[in-house]
């Protein structure tokens, strides 16, 4: 099989090795020298005032978070915190978001956070991806995997916030992440990427032939993990077709090996597809063992020789995966290798029935420049890679790459467009959904060097807005981004659906409300005063601009407070905030909606407790005394 993947003529070696190589494959395309800077008037112009075609949410890496940027303006309009914690709106603070965050934690983690701030404070957020519905978008929910922390969480985008957060069992750092696109979401498929022991505990550490890894796909609807399969290599990314039927993987380190020499050793990696048919019959028939945290595992290895899987040879470290919107193509991209391979997933039944061999599946394999990492595509079957190493974008036509592959004589390759720096994902409006609608391509580029004011030593990374609604690409605007947006998705506006404020009556506060009974009130928007219960108090209150109801509470030393605010202003954008000072406390209190932080009144005193969402020309008279009587 060796044999077949060195068709593209390039080995990794002469790749990494020789830049006249190199300078050989850039030739290849048109390469059109572009200006590289705006036009005076700038297609991506939004007017004051004027609203964005597009959400875009993008992934906030290593900050733990997504922000939603809206596009074409690039201005960033709201952060949503996930993984990581948030001084604004008490994110990891308020009595919802630890429930949230916590509640589906592993018993391993419990026990090993429990005395280090119960949580992770830190998440490595790569893939925002929206649920879909008949290979589109649907706006309900946004999933997100964490690699530094094996999570994955589900935004609700009904109110823009993270309403479930899962921990991955029997998996180390989950990467790549996809949901199902048919019939809906349904799967969300993770990759889990560093091959780790079974079980993880310490009895095998320096072995690593007794390493493994898991393919795991969550039922998106109630964020439990319904399967994982057991598979050679690492899994780095994933994505799915639109027919329902497969989702696929780029492994790297098939070698299996655990430093760098090892796992480039080989002059090849795979591709692995998943039958989703078999393996819910499989899961069905009880081929499966348990390992951890009651999840069916089923063996896909190579060695199983399983129905659930089949490898297709890749050049070595292949990176991003992407399914064309025609749902015909798959686009593998090389990264060590000058080339992207194209998939047939028509193919794929017959690969599964042993009627093709796994290279059999390979339809193109174009040679695009160097270091391809991820593909984006419009409605017209173009496809822009991005070249990592090379700093560009290769536009280039899947056709013709099918037809060059075949013997004809045609240059598959359209337009070369320089950025600035190193890119690594790249995404085009809709370009996910099989409403790819050609008018907009970000490429998220890992270094902006030169192109911004010198910030000091650690620099923005550079989103630059590319328009491709005419025959070439143009470069429009440089946006930069705090640590690290790897990717990103645009959703045209009219499929997202936020409210704007929230219902006394949401199910978010059920339980609050339902306690709130319990202490003698009626609801929580006329729920006002102190309620003792041995050292637990709850201090309720409700708040409209510019006052809090309790203008004080007394709570004895030691005791734990848990204090409940309802913001009962029902006034577009009236956030209030609730923050005491000198205890770590702050939140946010959204019009309508309702806000719970505990703590212990550990430190006696008079502690004033402020507003600080500014709400009202009073708003800096809003605030009110916790009184802490020593012990
Ligand atoms: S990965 Cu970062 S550039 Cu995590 Cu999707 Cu490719
Ligand atoms: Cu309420 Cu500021």
């Amino acid at each position: 099989m060796t044999e077949e993947v060195k068709k593209s003529g390039f080995s990794r070696r002469s790749v990494l090795g020789g830049s006249a190589l190199a300078a050989g494959i850039g030739m290849m395309g048109v390469g059109t020298m572009l200006p590289q800077t705006a036009n005076a008037k700038a297609d991506n112009e939004v007017d004051p005032g004027d609203l964005d075609e597009y959400y875009g949410f993008w992934s906030g890496g290593q900050s733990g978070e997504v922000r939603i940027i809206g596009v074409p303006s690039m201005r960033e309009l709201m952060r949503i915190p996930v993984f990581n914690r948030c001084s604004a709106t008490g994110w990891g603070r308020t009595n919802e978001s630890r429930k949230i965050i916590m509640e589906n934690m592993l018993p391993k983690e419990k026990e090993f956070w429990a005395d280090k701030g119960e949580f992770p404070m830190n998440g490595d957020l790569h893939h925002p991806h929206m649920s879909f519905t008949d290979g589109t978008y649907d706006g309900r929910y946004l999933f997100v995997n964490d690699k530094a922390n094996t999570r994955v969480a589900r935004i609700s985008c009904d109110n823009m916030k993270v309403d479930k957060m899962i921990s991955i069992p029997n998996a180390a750092d989950i990467h790549g992440l996809r949901p199902q696109k048919y019939p809906r979401t349904g799967y969300v498929f993770a990759n889990m990427e560093h091959r780790v022991p079974f079980p993880n505990d310490g009895r095998d550490l320096d072995d690593p032939s007794k390493y493994h890894v898991v393919f795991t796909a969550i039922d998106g609807d109630e964020m439990k993990v319904a399967w994982q399969v057991m598979v050679d290599g690492n899994l780095d990314n994933t994505d799915t077709d639109y027919q329902g039927k497969y989702a696929y993987s780029t492994c790297y380190n098939g070698e299996e090996g655990t430093n760098l020499a090892e796992m480039t050793a080989n002059e090849q990696d795979w591709v692995v597809v998943f039958d989703l048919r078999a393996i819910e019959a499989g899961v069905k028939a009880g081929d499966f063992k348990i390992y951890e945290g009651d999840v069916p595992v089923l063996d896909g290895r190579k060695a199983a020789k399983s129905r659930y899987t089949r490898y297709i040879p890749i050049s070595t470290s292949p990176h991003g995966i992407n399914t064309a919107p025609d749902g015909k193509y798959v686009v593998i991209n090389g990264k060590l290798s000058p080339t992207a391979s194209v998939m047939d997933v028509r193919k794929l039944p017959d690969l599964f029935k042993d009627k093709i061999k796994p290279r059999d599946a390979i339809v193109a394999e174009p040679k695009l420049g160097l270091g391809p990492l991820h593909t984006a595509f419009d409605q017209k079957g173009n496809a822009y890679t991005t070249l990592f190493l090379d700093s560009q974008i290769c536009k280039w036509n899947i056709e013709k790459a099918i037809a060059l592959y075949n013997g004809k004589k045609v240059d598959p390759i359209i337009q070369k467009l320089d950025v600035h720096y190193q890119p690594g994902h790249n995404h085009t409006t809709m370009g996910e959904t099989k409403d790819a609608d050609g008018k907009w391509l970000i490429s998220l580029n890992k270094f902006s060097k030169d192109r911004y004011i010198n910030v000091g030593p650690l620099k923005p990374e550079n989103d630059q807005l590319i328009d491709i609604s005419g025959d070439e690409m143009k470069l429009v605007h440089d946006g930069p981004a705090f640590a690290e947006p790897h990717d990103c998705i645009m959703v045209h506006r009219s499929l997202v659906n936020p409210m704007s404020i929230y219902s006394l009556e949401d199910k978010r506060w059920k339980e609050l409300a339902a306690q709130a009974k319990k202490d003698g009130f009626d609801s929580l928007d006329e729920a006002d005063g102190v309620v003792r219960d041995g050292k637990k108090v709850r201090v309720y209150m409700y708040s409209s601009a510019p006052t809090y109801s309790l203008e004080k509470f007394t709570v004895k030393q030691g005791d734990e407070v848990t204090v409940i605010i309802t913001n009962i202003d029902d006034v577009d954008d009236l956030t209030h905030g609730f923050t005491i000072s000198n205890y770590g406390i702050a939140m946010e209190v959204p019009p309508q909606g309702t806000a719970s932080v505990t703590f212990t009144a550990d430190s006696p005193g008079v502690h004033w407790y402020y507003c600080q969402w500014f709400c009202h020309a009073l708003h800096m008279e809003m605030r009110g005394r916790m009184l802490v009587e020593p012990a």
